[in-house]
């Protein structure tokens, strides 16, 4: 079936991560967030890809180029982004005048349970959770879904949308939806309208991640990498000590005395130690550096950042060409046992998590002994002082 993929989007809640890149090209296990749900489409059945593209739609052009896995791609482009129903519209021109299926392009799909939404028929994804009443909530009567119910304050269901669906070719000419109270043009206003004339499945997904914000990508980090192959295609010391799932890319480098428990992804050209201690699930991007004394745990360093010495670095979410001083130090706890708070768009937020440490935009500069509390922030470029104890976003 045709699908239209939707990575138009600013990624605002995922800043400072997103100020060079879009959201479905953050890197999940060594490949692009979006490549995972369009492989996930691939398997499930996509007979072409329409890929909408907005903000920095150049890098996923670049990135896919006109097919992928041998199904044909085009791109449409959105370039004021007023939601989602419109993101779809501007898909129209490739599009046939068939049932066609919508992925949001900065989601997690299981492939098994997405070959069921693509079976047939109007559908919509949903995933089961246990407090749905700040999701979209489906409205169900017997198997078919009759509406969504934005934030509920009684769901009428466990089952909440998960922003993939099967409609029927009529549904193109329901795109020109009024705007919704938030402002922007909804796709779940064409689902309504496909709910009132058609016989609407739901189809639960076994597992789902929205990745919206950056402990979401750690998130799906960790699912992916439990799912990648080990592999030594660089080259690793015989002093080194490796273990579970790990996979060494072309080029990496692995040096005595380091000992790396998988799952990990060490990128293209990186540099492990010597005497280093990565763990968790991690991934280290293309000639990332992480040196001598230097713990990694659990978190996601980008392509070309270095911890060169003394440092621990978990649960954390380090940006492109990062260079962490010696001796900085992330702290991923709270001692009064709360999970970590962050602050996305001036709100703070719960991270779910009793462990999550920081977040650093690209190119982030910190002095040496430098400690970083959990839950903080950096934008991109900042830098600190030496022995600076940086307890607030900057
Ligand atoms: P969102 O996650 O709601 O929006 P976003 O990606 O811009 O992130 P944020 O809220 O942090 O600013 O979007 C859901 C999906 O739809 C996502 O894949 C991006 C895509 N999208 C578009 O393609 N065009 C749009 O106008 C909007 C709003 C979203």
């Amino acid at each position: 079936m045709q699908t239209v993929v939707l990575a138009a989007g600013k990624g605002t809640r995922m800043r400072p991560l997103t100020e060079s890149r879009p959201k479905p090209m953050l890197p999940v296990a060594g490949r692009p967030l979006v490549e995972h749900t369009v492989d996930a489409a691939v398997e499930a059945g996509a007979s072409r890809l329409v890929i909408v593209v907005g903000y920095r739609g150049e890098l996923l052009r670049k990135h896919f180029g006109d097919s992928h896995r041998g199904v044909p791609i085009a791109y449409e482009e959105q370039s004021t982004q007023r939601g989602t129903a419109d993101a779809v519209a501007q898909a129209t021109p490739s599009l046939d005048n068939d049932p066609f299926v919508v992925l949001n392009g900065d989601s997690l799909y299981d492939p098994t349970s997405l070959s069921r939404l693509y079976d047939g028929g109007p559908a919509v994804a949903s995933y089961r959770v246990d407090d749905p009443a700040s999701y979209g909530v489906l409205i169900l009567d017997g198997g078919q879904v009759t509406g969504v119910i934005e934030k509920p304050e009684e769901p009428p269901s466990n089952l909440i949308n998960a922003g993939a669906y099967v409609f029927p070719e009529a549904a193109l000419g329901w795109l020109d939806v009024g705007e919704s109270e938030r402002g922007e043009l909804e796709l779940t206003d064409v689902l309504e309208q496909a709910c009132e004339s058609r016989a609407v499945r739901s189809v639960t997904m076994d597992r789902w991640l929205d990745v919206g914000r950056p402990w979401e990508l750690l998130e799906a980090n960790e699912w992916k990498l439990d799912e990648i192959d080990g592999g030594e295609h660089g080259e690793v010391s015989s002093d080194a000590t490796l273990s579970g799932r790990v996979f060494v890319a072309r080029g990496a480098e692995i040096r005595e005395g380091v000992t790396v428990e998988g799952p990990v992804y060490v990128g293209p050209d990186a540099t492990i130690g010597p005497n280093a201690y990565v763990r968790g699930a991690t991934a280290i991007g293309a000639g990332a550096h992480v040196g001598h004394a230097v713990e990694v745990k659990n978190s996601v360093l980008m392509a070309g950042a270095t911890a060169g010495h003394l440092t621990y670095v978990g649960d954390s979410v380090v940006g492109r060409d990062v260079n962490f001083g010696a001796g900085t130090t992330v702290a991923n706890l709270r001692h009064d046992g709360e999970d970590v708070r962050v602050t996305v768009k001036g709100d703070r937020v719960s991270t779910g998590r009793r462990k999550f440490g920081i977040v650093c935009g690209d190119g982030v500069k910190t002095a040496i002994d430098t400690s970083v509390n959990a839950g903080v922030v950096l934008s991109e470029g900042v830098t600190t002082t030496p022995g600076e104890n940086v307890l607030r976003d900057r």
